[in-house]
This record gives structure tokens, sequence and C-alpha cells, in this order.
């Protein structure tokens, strides 16, 4: 493995941190009737982040999804972008404020945009990796997904074709245990999601998916693996949805308080605090000032956001639709 400076496991910390305070605010502002709608991606950072830093992020290609705002942050996706997308606005980056928020893209950081469809990006991780394959690039896709959407179609042809060609990518299942509200052994008859690499032909993996210093580990070597010409590898990381499905969700409807309650604590923000406390990396102070500077972040893209313009009715259907005139 390769160690990790303490500057970028404290780095590392940090994205956590913002990603989940910016979470957080985004649940507020929901129920402050701020925004419509939200999907968050607390309980997840660590299987994120930690995949994140094992890329060569700006050159290697990813498909996330909508849970995903905490290893787009590790892109470069700001939170101003993201509060811009959750009110709509006309500035937004992903789609002028025409898509619904966390359906990323971020053209500097090869983040192609995908549909709310579930597994759709699986697709087109293989596609970019088979691309990828004829140029002789050493480059590599990750492509995210949910353990639930693992039973669509899409996933087992694009993980097939990609084992068959030896393509580089990873496909990362964030298990959260929940699919809205189905659970996966409703989902499939295996155990783990691992267990349906061994029917493709590739290599499946399950980490710990709350600690991101497993999940890097793991990662680093996989995607290192696939640059090399090793072929693809399925990684599974176990973790658990501490939130309800999206704003929408009343998750009372089918699981218990104490269920939920058990399970934060294997939060990974604490283990991350913890581990780097125990290595000596990290102060009580340092976390402060980490907590004080999210905080200005996430206000100033708040305001920022708010005061920004909606579009207008006029080029609401626009670049969809185009007028006559100005086709041409
Ligand atoms: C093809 C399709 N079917 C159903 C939905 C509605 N839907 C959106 S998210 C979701 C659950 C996905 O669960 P999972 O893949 O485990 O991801 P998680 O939300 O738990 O992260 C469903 C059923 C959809 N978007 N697309
Ligand atoms: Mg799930």
């Amino acid at each position: 493995m390769v160690e990790l400076s303490a500057a970028t496991k404290k780095d590392m910390f940090w994205n956590m941190l913002l990603a989940r305070r910016l979470d957080e605010r985004a649940w507020a502002l929901h129920r402050q009737g701020r925004i419509a709608f939200h999907i968050s991606g607390i309980g997840h950072e660590a299987a994120q982040v930690g995949s994140a830093y094992a890329l060569q992020r700006g050159r290697d290609w990813v498909t996330p999804y909508y849970r995903d705002l905490a290893l787009m942050l590790c892109l470069g996706y700001t939170p101003r972008d993201f509060v811009l997308s959750l009110m709509g606005k006309r500035e937004e980056t992903t789609s002028g404020g025409r898509q619904m928020p966390s359906h990323w893209s971020l053209r500097k950081a090869n983040v192609v945009s995908h549909s709310a469809p579930v597994a759709t990006q699986t697709p087109h991780a293989a596609g970019i990796g088979l691309a990828i394959k004829l140029k002789k690039e050493d480059k590599v896709v990750l492509t995210t997904i949910g353990e639930g959407a693992t039973s669509q179609g899409e996933w087992y042809e694009a993980v097939n074709w990609a084992a068959i060609h030896k393509l580089p990518v990873v496909f990362l299942v964030q298990n959260n245990k929940y699919a809205i509200s189905v659970t996966p052994d409703k989902q499939m008859a295996v155990k783990s999601v691992a267990d349906k690499a061994c029917g493709l032909g590739l290599d499946g993996r399950a980490v710990d998916g709350t600690n991101v210093f497993a999940v890097y580990e793991v990662m680093h070597e996989v995607v290192e693996n696939a640059r090399r010409g090793g072929g693809p590898s399925l990684i599974e990381a176990v973790l658990y949805r501490i939130t309800p499905h999206s704003s929408d969700d009343d998750d009372r409807s089918y699981r218990s308080r104490e269920e939920v309650e058990e399970h934060k604590k294997q939060d990974p923000l604490l283990i991350a605090r913890a581990i780097l406390e125990q290595e000596g990396l990290l102060t009580s102070k340092e976390v402060e000032e980490m907590e004080s500077r999210a905080k200005e972040i996430i206000n100033e893209a708040v305001s920022y956001a708010e005061a920004a313009d909606y579009p207008s009715v006029e080029e609401g259907a626009y670049p969809v639709y185009v007028e006559e005139a100005r086709r041409g």
C-alpha cells in the first residue's frame, strides 16, 4: 500500500467534514422550505472520499450516482455549485437549473452527467473504459452505484462487457442496506454484492465502507491494477444509510429508530477522526477550525445561491427544445 502523508489524511477528513456539514445544511434548507428536494450522502463519506483519493483526479473518468456529494467535492465541485443546484438557479453548473440536484457532471474532472433511471451510468463507464483501451491511455473509470440498482439489467451488461474486454473500470457499490425501503435480501440471492463478481469473471471484494483509509487502500490497489491493464474490479463498500432515502421519504414506516441509532455508532466521520487522533495527526483545536471554516464556506454558498437568478421562463425549455429561429 502507498503510505498517505499526514497532510493527505487530514485533507481526506476535511472533505468528509465539509460534505457532512453541507449535506446537513441541505436538510435544514429543505425543512425551512427554501429548497424542494435533497438526497443525502450522510454515512457514505468514507466510501466516496477513500475512492476519490485513489484516482488521478482531473485525469481519470467518473460516472457517479446521486449520493456522491463527498466524491464530487473531492473532484472540484464546490459547495456553491451544490447550493445553486439545490435552488435551481440559472448559473448552476450541471444544467443551468434544469436538472434535479445531485445529478452531477463536471467537465474539468471528467465527470459525465447521469440520468435519473438508476444504473444507466454503468454502461457509460464500460463505454468510456473501452475508449480508453482502444486509445491505449493509462486512465481509469470509476463508476458508483447503490446495491439495489445492481439488480438492473444494465449493471450486469456493463460489468460483463468490462470483464470480457478487461476494461479499466472500477465498479464501486455503496451498499447502504436499503433501496428506498427494500432490503438487500429482497434484492439478491447472494449474501454480498461482491459475490456477484465471480459469476461475471472479475475480482470482487467487500470493504468496510465506514473506514475511509480501508476504502482508500483497496481502491488504490484496484485502480492501479486497472491502470496497468489488469482489468476491472467490483468493490462493495459496506455502510449504512443514516438518513431517509430522500427529503420525500419517511423511513419510520419501514425501519425502527433503534436500528438507525445503533448504526450512528459507526459514523464514518467519527471513525476517521478517532483514527487520526490516535495517530497524533489531528487535535480538537484543528477540528474546531475545520468546523468554522466549513460553516463560513457553506454560509457564503447559501447567501450567494439565494441572491442568484432563476432561469427565465423563456429559456426554460432550451436546449432540449430549440426555437425555429435559433436553429437557423
Ligand atoms: C430504473 C429506476 N427504477 C426506479 C427508480 C426509483 N429509485 C430511485 S433511487 C431508488 C433506490 C436505489 O437504491 P440503491 O441502488 O440501493 O441506492 P441508494 O439510494 O440506497 O443509495 C429507486 C428505486 C429509478 N430512479 N430508476
Ligand atoms: Mg442502497
